[in-house]
């Protein structure tokens, strides 16, 4: 055997090991999800024919002609039976495109359709696009809303840096033929994770919108915001109301930003969305839920203290560390939830649930009272209420 075909065996057996491999749920848990001991898709996913030339003669040591650096922040949707995940694939040169991935399950076996997603561009190319989330509307159509990036014309010379970040729009029905829209507009200069209801709210297409005054700072942005516009073919946003304010001391105090879609319950729009820091070491991304009022998804009923999900272990180290970040969720026909977060901008995981777990938790979690007299008191009471219970329990452990 020579080099080509030699490399070509181990790599080729190494992937299938891979991608064949069963995950595994974590015990004990904290009664709320389950996290699985192997992420679910990682940059050695990646098709063998996306990295390699395969042609001995073009490429006689094997090597990689095309690197994937790394598989995150994936939009989620459950079609003819699939779990497929809308991953952010970004390749060394810093790109991300979009690319679909299938599993039979949810929790394991995911593999890459043979092509990345084909997205039409609009008369304003995009620099980099990513973290697309997916809304199965009421009209009838899929919609995959992302961040479109581009360098800020107004940049100062010599900075390479300055971007605007906008919400770029496209549709299908099967996520392989893709219609693009104009970008939404909105009077924010910045717009990052905006999701769409998937019900018309009065009559209109209701957004979730983050408006930011940097690239980076949320600035004078309040927090995740509720928008109506008229129409998806012209998406205009005349009115950002903020609905999950951001707060002094909290997990979301430097910014926050609705996840997927929210899932309609019998208690409300169950909301997923993540929160951000500054500690010493950088921002830490977390992720948290709250419930909004069924008939006005623009109001926040419950909302627990607190992250939901948070880094742990490896997931606290990558390329942009201790970072938890998610855009896709499944609910499934029987009440399971499987929830795709994202680790340190590095690789993707699944989380799984139940709807009735989940309400059970945003309804009777408490929430932040904001100040650490109130939380010690918030865990006195507890103590107290349990105090009855535990020369019960102590006979049956
Ligand atoms: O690097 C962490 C995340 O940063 C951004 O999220 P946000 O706009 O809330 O700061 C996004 O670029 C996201 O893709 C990334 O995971």
């Amino acid at each position: 055997m020579n080099v080509f075909e030699k490399r070509l065996t181990q790599i080729k057996s190494e992937q299938e090991k891979l991608i064949s491999r069963s995950n595994v749920m974590l015990e004990t848990g904290n009664g709320i999800y389950e996290r699985y001991e192997f992420p679910v898709l990682t940059a050695a996913h990646a098709p063998i024919f996306w990295e390699y030339d395969l042609n001995p003669d073009t490429n006689p040591f094997l090597m990689k002609r095309f690197g994937i650096n790394a598989t995150f922040n994936a939009g989620a949707i459950k079609l003819n039976g699939k779990y497929l995940v809308v991953a952010r694939v970004e390749s060394v040169d810093r790109k991300s495109f979009f690319a679909v991935a299938e599993s039979p399950n949810g929790i394991d076996h995911f593999r890459f359709w043979d092509r990345p997603v084909h997205l039409p561009e609009t008369h304003e190319p995009d620099g980099n696009i990513y973290d697309m989330r997916l809304t199965q509307h009421e009209d009838g159509w899929i919609y995959g809303l992302f961040c479109t990036e581009r360098k800020d014309p107004n940049a100062k010379l010599g900075d390479e840096s300055a971007a605007i970040a906008q919400c770029g729009i496209a549709r299908t029905h099967d996520l392989k033929h893709w219609e693009r829209l104009p970008d939404l507009k909105t009077k924010s200069r910045q717009q990052r994770n905006v999701v769409l209801h998937p019900e018309f709210v009065a009559g209109k297409y209701a957004f979730y919108t983050r408006p930011q005054d940097g690239f980076i700072e949320a600035g004078t942005g309040g927090g995740i915001a509720f928008g109506l516009a008229n129409r998806m073919e012209e998406a205009i946003i005349d009115i950002e109301t903020i609905v999950d304010r951001r707060h002094y001391h909290t997990i979301s105090e430097s910014k926050n930003g609705q996840g997927p879609a929210p899932l309609k319950t019998k208690a409300g729009w169950l909301h997923l969305a993540h929160g951000v820091r500054h500690t010493a070491a950088g921002l830490r991304y977390v992720l948290y839920m709250f419930l909004t009022n069924l008939e006005n998804p623009a109001k926040v009923t419950h909302k627990p203290a607190g992250y939901f999900l948070a880094p742990q272990g490896d997931e606290r180290v990558g390329d942009v560390s201790n970072v938890v970040f998610c855009n896709g969720w499944i609910l499934d026909d029987n009440g399971d939830v499987y929830i795709y977060y994202a680790s340190s901008d590095a690789r993707l995981h699944v989380a799984t649930s139940s709807i009735d777990r989940l309400l059970d938790y945003v309804l009777n979690t408490p929430g932040d009272d904001f100040s650490a007299a109130e939380t010690r008191k918030k865990l006195d009471a507890l103590i107290t209420r349990n105090q009855q219970y535990l020369k019960a329990l102590s006979s049956m452990i």
